[in-house]
């Protein structure tokens, strides 16, 4: 462990002050002073950012080491890009853009900044999860040896203390908690104020419980030295006992009032205090009221000094909102932007000078520059971005299971069971993670062979007392999945930090995330979380849809193929056949590792599908690109079945059925409408540029006469594929499901959902009766 190093706390004084000055002042910039081009509102939070300065002015400049990573509060983004910009690793013009195209992101971004950001955040709650997350990967590394112990990190999240009401951050204490783990540093901004108002004093010492109770170390920092000075004079404990029975929105208003009314305040309810009041003016009363833990730079120090260990720790670091700005405690100052006087007022208290805004080391005298240089020096965080891990591992060709019938599911299980078995690279790379559905969507064998990640040994009880299972459930160092309790956020949060190790750790691992189809919904801001910052990772949704039948209507996916559809990041696949899935698996191993990749969704079914007899391959260049045509259509044909998934078999039946009526019937197997209309919608971009490219799923469509009709059929919404009918204007007969399910037998369902042969017999006479 490297030793917490003496820091100059003049020097960090006077930073943090600059931290407050450089995030007010970019904030104000692009509200007041750069050109407002359509009259929107900029924004920005200028009080969430004075809240923090302090508190990361000694994370960053005293308590970081290089391999530490950090997830700020979404409205710190300002003090993060200040933060950078005293180190030079951010450019004034970014600044000067500050929420405009190209500039500094109004949230931390990974991928969109241009300064290292170790986490986006943006959806509270999120970014603060990952961080466990993201120490148990690094466990997880270690433990394979691909990171020396020397070399691991502590993470960190800077909270806002609304962002507590966020479940999900509870359901990873949790998980944490089963895991043993261990690096982690919360630090809550506890100005004790949220976006509405200030927030319930109910809540005052539950925070504590609750974080002690998962094994956390809590640190409670509520006073600054001053007050704590305070305490010692005559009256002090008199001046302590009022403050801790203070309510949030009392504190936070007379806070705003100043010193004036800490005054009349103390000396009616706490007459004991009055000499402590008397000594002071009401500025110096002030300051000493506003004195808290969060904003005293020494006592920050110390308590992250203190913790200089691998226990996880929860820093309760009481703050006022916009500490040192006009609407400081003020219950509507979360975005309350200060005006061209107030700002005026705060650069000249601050000695800087008109025009020298943008300096970074501004005000600061001859004397203390170098201890400020020396500080700025000695700050361990990167300041560039690292580089993205890709292109390390080879993907082998991954062969379909052999079988007649099988189910996408099944063979899911199998093609993983026969890497575990053959070893290699990948399948060593792979780490698997589901929230106690890991049997019942077939990884259990997968499980068996490569075992149980545990830091320790895990002994498999009923194996060891000879009680039969089909499944071993021990594991330790070398296991290779992860097994979360029934928390779809986690599976999520922990696909994206595993998604991430190559970026965190430069370590590229292949995270494969099971889950049933309709519980996405569950954990679905966790997962365009995964997507926003580009972790990279294999989600397999199964079971999905009615072809659970007597599982009944709670468990049947209806609605994710639309989700995926709208998903940035995530490419939905939802093959019908075994080797269909074989190649997309392939595919996804190959997307996790390419540097303009993405991760996929596989939604599967457990229906048996009788596999069909390919002639030649040219039909899997189609199912990587979203469809192919099952039984080619004869040119200009008038109508085709479009199905997808485990619908196939009806489609099947009924292309047999109606071949010879219909002539030139065609049946498009679709494989993923979500590249369909991608490549559709990059095809229309094409041809503003100048270039004319017909996308895949025009080419497919034009083999049919203009005036075709499509009889179009998921086990899923129908939207996932009606949209077709605009690509070239033929008309559609959408079926598919749009009411909850219910219990039966898969005949039954289709039938009564308009899924089957009859239905599609009736869509297409009526598409080609005459118009
Ligand atoms: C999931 C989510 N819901 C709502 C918001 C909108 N929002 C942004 S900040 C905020 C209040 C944050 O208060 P707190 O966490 O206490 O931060 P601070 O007081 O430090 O600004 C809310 C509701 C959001 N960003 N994310
Ligand atoms: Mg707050």
């Amino acid at each position: 462990m490297l030793k917490p190093v003496a820091t100059d706390i003049d020097a960090l004084k006077i930073l943090e002050e600059r931290l407050r000055w450089l995030s007010a002042w970019t904030i104000h910039h692009a509200n007041h002073i750069r050109e407002n081009k359509d009259g929107l509102k900029v924004g920005g939070h200028q009080a969430s950012c004075a809240s923090m300065t302090a508190i990361m002015a000694a994370l960053y400049f005293h308590a970081l080491r290089p391999n530490d990573r950090v997830a700020v509060k979404p409205h710190a983004g300002p003090v993060l890009h200040a933060i950078h910009y005293l180190l030079g690793s951010q450019s004034r013009e970014a600044l000067e853009n500050f929420r405009g195209f190209g500039g500094a992101q109004s949230y931390p971004s990974r991928t969109k900044d241009r300064i290292p950001v170790d986490f986006s955040t943006g959806s509270v709650g999120l970014g603060v999860a990952i961080t466990l997350f993201a120490s148990l990967i690094q466990d997880y590394l270690a433990a394979h040896g691909w990171l020396e112990e020397k070399d691991s990190g502590r993470f960190v999240a800077l909270i806002g203390d609304a962002e507590l009401d966020e479940g999900n951050i509870y359901e990873a204490i949790i998980e944490g908690a089963k895991h043993d783990v261990r690096n982690l540093w919360w630090i809550v901004d506890y100005n004790r104020q949220s976006l509405d108002a200030t927030t319930a004093d109910r809540m005052f010492g539950r925070f504590d419980e609750i974080f002690a109770s998962c094994g956390w170390r809590v640190e409670t920092l509520k006073y600054g030295k001053l007050l704590e000075a305070a305490f010692q004079e005559k009256g002090g404990e008199a001046l302590r006992r009022w403050i801790d029975q203070a309510s949030n929105a009392d504190y936070a208003a007379l806070t705003y009032l100043g010193g004036k009314a800490w005054r009349e305040r103390l000396l009616a309810e706490a007459p004991e205090t009055r000499s402590i009041a008397d000594r002071r003016d009401d500025a110096e009363l002030q300051r000493l009221m506003t004195n808290l833990a969060g904003h005293d730079l020494e006592t920050m120090i110390e308590a992250f000094d203190r913790c200089d260990d691998d226990l996880p720790s929860f820093f309760i670091a009481y703050t006022i909102k916009g500490f040192g700005l006009p609407f400081a405690g003020h219950k509507d100052n979360h975005a309350g932007l200060m005006n061209p006087t107030q700002l005026a007022a705060l650069r000249q208290s601050m000695g800087v000078r008109e025009g020298h805004e943008w300096e970074p080391l501004e005000s600061i005298g001859n004397n203390a520059r170098p201890g400020v240089e020396a500080v700025l020096e000695r700050t361990r965080i990167a300041r560039e971005k690292p580089n993205r891990s890709f292109g390390s591992i080879s993907v082998p060709a991954i062969a379909a299971p052999a079988g007649e019938e099988q189910s996408t599911q099944a063979a899911f299980g199998r093609i993983l069971l026969d890497l575990a078995k053959a070893g290699g690279e990948l399948a060593d790379r792979i780490v698997t993670t589901s929230p106690d559905v890991t049997v019942s969507t077939n990884l259990g064998a997968w499980v068996n062979q490569r075992g149980l990640f545990r830091r320790g040994e895990l002994h498999d009880v009923f194996a060891e007392a000879k009680i039969a299972s089909a499944q071993k459930w021990s594991g330790g160092n070398k296991g290779q999945h992860i097994e979360l309790g029934i928390a779809e956020s986690n599976l999520f949060l922990m696909l994206a930090a595993a998604g991430l190790s190559g970026d965190l750790f430069g370590t590229r691992l292949f995270p494969i995330g099971t889950l049933y189809d309709p519980f996405i919904a569950r954990g679905l801001d966790s997962l365009n979380y995964a997507c926003y910052q580009d972790a990279r990772f294999l989600l397999v949704a199964t079971p999905s849809g009615l072809t659970l039948g007597p599982e009944g209507g709670a468990h049947q996916s209806i609605n994710p193929p639309l989700i995926a559809l709208g998903q940035p990041g995530l490419r939905h696949y939802e093959p019908a056949f075994a080797d269909e899935l074989a190649a997309m698996m392939e595919e996804a191993f190959r997307l996790i590792d390419d540097p303009k990749g993405e991760s996929s969704y596989l939604r599967l079914s457990t229906r048996n599908i009788r596999q069909v007899e390919r002639m030649e391959g040219s039909w899997r260049d189609g199912a990587l690109k979203g469809g192919y045509w099952l039984r080619e259509p004869d040119p200009d044909a008038e109508a085709a079945i479009v199905a997808m998934g485990a619908a196939m078999p009806e489609a099947l039946a009924a292309w047999n059925e109606l071949k010879d009526d219909v002539s030139g019937l065609g049946l498009l197997a679709v494989t993923s409408p979500d590249l369909l209309h991608r490549g559709w919608t990059a095809g229309q971009a094409s041809r503003w540029g100048g270039e004319r490219k017909p996308s895949h799923v025009e080419q497919l469509l034009s083999r049919l006469s203009p005036t075709a009709g499509l009889v179009t059929l998921a086990d899923a919404a129908p939207a996932s594929l009606s949209w077709l009918g605009g690509v070239l204007g033929q008309r559609v007969a959408p079926l598919g499901v749009e009411k909850f399910g219910q219990t039966g037998s898969l005949a039954d369902l289709y039938a009564a959902y308009r899924l089957d042969g009859d239905a599609i017999t009736e869509a297409v006479a009526e598409l080609l009766l005459p118009q």
